[in-house]
């Protein structure tokens, strides 16, 4: 059966600052600058984000480059380390400006889409060492002044816009599982971030309707990683322990962003274990109030749960405390990552979209499998054969054009990455891209499945 897309879809990749640009002519450090800055060993071969795919320097080129591969859109973000100069009256540095605006104008001589973010985990050091980063109000406020200065600045030509990437995983990675600066575990504090998250979002995406962006086209979302929650059977105990992994990783931030109120049945079990966030009516009003337009999605893995077996003895609050993960035998694994493989996630989260959440626009934001040692498969040309990257774009393709067909309102699909760029402390272990970089010559080459993507969105299909 053919697997066709509709005219206008939207092809392409996503990157983000951090993981491309590199940290030329930046005053501010991020968190991972910093964090790259006093513990270098945390990162694959000792890594760090200091150069990633040079795209500061080379932009003109990659995006040339992008759109040789039959890209229509493009998403990146704007660092917030780097546009702004000073974060308490939000003074901007004119070379950043004109950098982005280069990178914007780029995008739209070649004739795609850019999607900008606002936020992709590079909340700037010098705001966690004064306030506690996202643990703080203030510092919603900032990033409220930040987006402002964006829309100000930007929005005659962007028309996509993103409040953050997937603000769940500034939870878990910096307040439960220790896997991004400030590596702590303390559940109230977590609970509180992701509350404060949900607020920030809110801020901006009403601080762009006020300022009436919407009228000139604008629209503006968020980008979630939903990890649907597959109950290890169909017993009651198991059902519910998905349920409640459900409402904390995917609903927490997906109810907010499109029906603007949190999961009662979260709040409720929060507050009974003494670990709810500081909020007030009035910001819980400005949360109902300022939902998204549109939401892109990252899927990459399922969660797969089963009911509490293991005893609860964590010295903090744990959203752990209500499941247990469970490995599934037999289960599909990209074992570079660790990642289960499941496409037909894709289709569960397309018809829950449409079912449970007003049919909302919606597009894959990310979708990928990270390769190590990708060299090995170069052939004599020096283009690397990458088929098992294709057949998994296929496989989930296939599923979300069931979900498209069944209904649900999905404008998009793009790659986690245009060109292999560096990531959190996996740095350039794991490669993503549609284009290969030799990290020591930043040489850029197009890889098997960058042809065979040219194809697919020059046949809307395959
Ligand atoms: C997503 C992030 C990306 C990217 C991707 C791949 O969660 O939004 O920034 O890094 O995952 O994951 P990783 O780089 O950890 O392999």
């Amino acid at each position: 059966m053919k697997c066709e897309f509709k005219k206008d879809f939207l092809w392409g990749a996503a990157t983000s600052g951090p993981q491309a640009e590199g940290r030329f002519e930046k005053h501010h450090d991020s968190v991972f600058d910093y964090w790259y800055d006093i513990e270098p060993e945390a990162f694959f071969d000792r890594v760090g984000p200091n150069v990633a795919s040079n795209f500061y320097n080379s932009y003109k080129k990659d995006l040339a480059m992008m759109k040789s591969i039959g890209f229509n859109s493009f998403r990146t973000s704007i660092q917030w380390t780097r546009l702004i100069k000073d974060f308490e009256t939000f003074e901007v540095y004119p070379e950043a400006v004109k950098f982005y605006n280069s990178v914007i104008d780029e995008c739209i001589e070649l004739e795609m889409e850019p999607f900008i973010n606002l936020h992709h985990f590079d909340l700037p050091i010098e705001l966690y060492k004064k306030y506690g980063g996202w643990e703080s109000k203030h510092v919603v406020d900032l990033y409220e002044g930040f987006a402002s200065k964006c829309f100000e600045l930007f929005s005659d030509r962007v028309k996509h816009w993103i409040t953050f990437n997937e603000p769940i995983v500034v939870v878990e990675g910096e307040y439960l599982w220790r896997f991004h600066y400030p590596k702590l575990v303390d559940g109230k504090k977590a609970v509180q971030v992701a509350y404060n998250l949900n607020l920030a979002s809110a801020k901006a995406i009403n601080a762009f309707k006020k300022r009436g962006y919407h009228k000139e086209g604008g629209k503006i979302g968020i980008v979630l990683n939903l990890t649907p929650s597959y109950p290890r059977s169909n017993s009651m105990e198991d059902k519910k322990a998905a349920d409640f992994a459900d409402m904390f990783y995917n609903r927490m931030f997906l109810d907010t962003a499109v029906k603007g109120s949190f999961p009662k049945e979260l709040v409720e079990v929060l507050d009974k274990d003494n670990v709810l966030w500081d909020s007030s009516e009035k910001e819980l009003e400005i949360i109902k109030e300022n939902t998204v337009d549109y939401l892109g999605i990252n899927y990459y893995q399922p969660r797969r749960v089963k009911e509490k077996e293991k005893l609860y003895d964590m010295p903090t609050w744990i959203p752990e405390k209500y499941f247990d993960n469970y490995i599934m035998p037999g289960r599909r694994i990209n074992k570079h990552r660790g990642w289960e493989i499941y496409p037909k996630a894709i289709y569960d989260i397309a018809i829950n979209i449409r079912d449970n959440y007003n049919n909302i626009p919606w597009y894959i934001s990310e979708n990928g499998i990270g390769v190590e040692g990708e060299e090995k498969f170069k052939n004599e040309e020096g283009v690397i054969e990458d088929d098992y990257r294709i057949n998994f774009i296929k496989e989930h393709l296939q599923f979300l054009n069931k979900g498209i067909k069944e209904g649900s309102n999905c404008f998009g699909y793009h790659l986690w990455t245009p060109i292999d760029c560096w990531s959190w402390s996996n740095a350039y272990k794991n490669r993503y891209g549609f284009i290969a970089l030799d990290l020591k010559t930043q040489i850029k080459t197009i890889k098997k499945s960058g042809y065979w993507f040219k194809k697919l969105t020059e046949n809307r299909g395959f």
